[in-house]
């Protein structure tokens, strides 16, 4: 699913879920967002409380291996700015016909060979959000991270499909391959929307009738994957050599005048508020 001119692009994410886009960063910029990652995991790893986050809670390991940090790009300075990207916002934009706005803070997956980290096939179906002020809300029905809700497709309004309003972007710090476990999806399942909603049943036979024709999202360091989330996807372990790692920086994004009913877009952090503008200064554009 690696293509290149923007309509191209953006024809294979509506009619497949998920396109990667060769070369949008350059090899020197990823060496600068790798040692950003690096020395953000070293920092969080020595203290239990990690620019306010509880570090237990802001890290997730595997076997030994940090594989997870959560709301990366809050406590990864310097990292934002590369989701700012030209040819990211070009995509999202045209894809969603109009600008965008952050949907999540983003989450960074560190896999490194040796660990056992791995994930079978599931849709992202939550949005982060907030109740309104005075509306009293219990949160035990709800995923509550960082004190934000993680609200269910059963626990908001349905009055479109808003999933496919929303796109998540994954930056391909390393090179993504099948030996190092890279992203896998099976095209077209977003055309689904969330399973959740279905028959009990109706992930497992979707899943049997149509995992024959899972993708390996394989790309090149720098390259960016699209794709929607409620995209059935799985990662695999690694099988690369020990301690190789296979990084990559995922956010959401969703159409700037996307409401769910009875819900608020979290407030309390930069870039979920304003539309993303575009940034300059960076060495390539294959979109320009
Ligand atoms: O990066 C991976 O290996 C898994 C990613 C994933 O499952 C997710 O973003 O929900």
């Amino acid at each position: 699913m690696a293509t290149c001119s923007l309509a191209q692009v953006i024809e294979t994410l509506k009619t497949q879920g998920a396109v990667t886009v060769e070369g949008i960063f350059s090899s020197r910029e990823m060496t600068t967002f790798r040692n950003l990652i690096n020395r953000t995991i070293e920092e969080a790893s020595q203290v239990e409380t990690y620019k306010g986050r509880p570090t237990e809670k802001l890290l997730s390991r595997a076997k030994g291996t940090v594989w997870l940090v959560w709301e990366f790009y809050a406590v990864c300075e310097g990292a934002l700015r590369f989701t700012r990207h030209p040819a990211i916002l070009k995509v999202l934009e045209t894809a969603l016909g109009e600008p965008v706005i952050q949907a999540s803070i983003g989450t960074l997956f560190d896999k490194v060979a040796g660990g056992d980290a791995e994930i079978g096939w599931h849709q992202d179906t939550f949005f982060i959000l907030m109740p309104p002020a005075g509306t009293p809300i219990d949160p035990a029905g709800y995923w509550h991270q960082f004190g934000h809700f993680h609200v269910r497709p059963n626990q908001m309004e349905w009055v479109e499909d808003s999933y496919k309003s929303t796109i998540i972007v994954r930056i391909n710090v390393d090179p993504q391959t099948v030996e190092n476990g890279c992203l896998r999806v099976i095209p077209r399942s977003y055309h689904e929307g969330p399973f959740e909603l279905k028959d009990p049943n109706a992930v497992a036979e979707y899943i049997e009738q149509h995992e024959k024709n899972a993708m390996d999202c394989v790309g090149g360091e720098g390259s960016v994957t699209f794709y929607y989330p409620t995209m059935l996807h799985s990662s695999t372990k690694s099988s690369s050599p020990p301690g190789t790692h296979r990084r990559a920086a995922a956010h959401r994004v969703r159409r700037a005048s996307l409401r769910i009913p009875g819900w608020e877009w979290p407030t309390d952090w930069e870039g979920g508020i304003e539309p993303i503008v575009p940034e300059a200064g960076f060495d390539l554009n294959p979109l320009a």
